[in-house]
């Protein structure tokens, strides 16, 4: 039986039981068939640009408690309870689930940033699933501050050569390598105090990142395949890790793909802040960007206001949000 109602944290999701951190102890919840029933009804994303009404039958959750979240418990024998409720959240980090159906993966929620992680050697960067983070992130106008890591593989010319863009746009840059310990420092002052989410493929380094900033830690990391050049998928959960030097940071597991949940084409030019200077300076107001003449988004773009890249990112997430 119960013996007291508890507020904690979910720092960890494993085998149907969600890992709870309160003030002063961890304790293993299960989220009984019907509260995860009800919570897979669907919300409007709080905080989201746009509040849309939506269909029960179309939308669903692939699993309605993330990480992150702050949950009202009931604590029964030997370090274990029950979720009896999941408190209004401040905002989610979520993505279009892999798979057929129509569904939505939270991967973390109530974070005050993200911090996508750019591999600077292999696995290869791949700006287009950097600016779907982006879009993740701004869709729920959450921080974000960018990581570049396994600096001593590449060139800082090269670095700055392809940063530039996103510095022009406002998001804090570091550069890291846990090889030479380049950014350390940096990379404190950009987590302490906040709950922070590192995202990217398999292979970036979020797990060695965290490792290399938390000695002890001991987060499992894996090569990069010869055979493919990425990573091997090595984390399998996601995971909140507290920081000595003060913050909490969320690890996930790589993905391939961060397609966007629930965002429509006409959604997307307010998730490019470079667009920004230009959206209501088209000929028609319901310009999409793509073939309307006197579309101000394009003529940034010939000019070189625009980054050639990020406008092919925009076609790109307007064909396949
Ligand atoms: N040269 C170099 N290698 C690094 C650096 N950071 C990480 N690596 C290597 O990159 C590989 C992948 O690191 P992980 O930390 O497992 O990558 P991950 O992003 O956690 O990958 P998943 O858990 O699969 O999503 C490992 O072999 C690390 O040693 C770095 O700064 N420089
Ligand atoms: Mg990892
Ligand atoms: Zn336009």
């Amino acid at each position: 039986m119960a013996k007291s109602d508890n507020e904690g944290t979910v720092i960890r999701h494993h085998l149907g039981h969600y890992v709870v951190q309160t003030a002063d102890r961890v304790v293993m919840c299960a989220l009984s068939t019907r509260l995860r029933k009800q919570l897979e009804y669907p919300e409007a994303a709080p905080g989201s640009r746009r509040r849309r009404v939506q269909s029960v039958r179309r939308v669903r959750v692939i699993d309605p408690v993330a990480v992150g979240d702050r949950v009202v418990f009931s604590e029964g024998a030997d370090n274990r309870g029950m979720i009896r409720e999941v408190c209004p959240r401040s905002n989610k980090v979520s993505r279009r689930a892999s798979g057929g159906s129509y569904r939505e993966q939270l991967l973390a929620t109530n974070v005050d940033q993200v911090v996508p992680i750019v591999s600077a050697d292999e696995p290869v960067p791949d700006w287009i699933l950097l600016d779907r983070m982006l879009g993740i992130a701004e869709w729920q106008q959450i921080s974000v501050a960018l990581c570049l890591n396994k600096l001593d593989l590449a060139d800082e010319a090269w670095a700055d050569r392809v940063m530039r863009p996103y510095r022009a746009m406002g998001y804090p840059v570091v550069y890291t390598s846990i090889i030479s310990d380049v950014g350390k420092e940096a990379f404190y002052d950009l987590l302490r105090g906040k709950i922070t989410l590192f995202m990217g493929a398999s292979g970036v380094g979020k797990s060695s990142l965290l490792n290399w900033l938390q000695p002890g830690l001991q987060l499992r990391t894996g090569p990069i395949s010869k055979a493919t050049g990425e990573g091997i998928h090595t984390t399998t959960h996601t995971e909140l890790v507290a920081l000595d030097r003060g913050g909490f940071v969320g690890d996930m597991p790589g993905v391939r793909e961060f397609y966007l949940y629930d965002i429509s084409p006409e959604d997307i030019p307010v998730l490019f802040r470079d667009f920004h200077p230009y959206l209501g300076g088209c000929r028609f107001r319901d310009c999409a960007h793509v073939h309307e003449p006197n579309c101000a988004v394009r003529t940034a773009v010939d000019d070189g206001d625009i980054a050639l890249q990020r406008y092919e990112s925009y076609m790109r997430l307007r064909e396949r949000p």
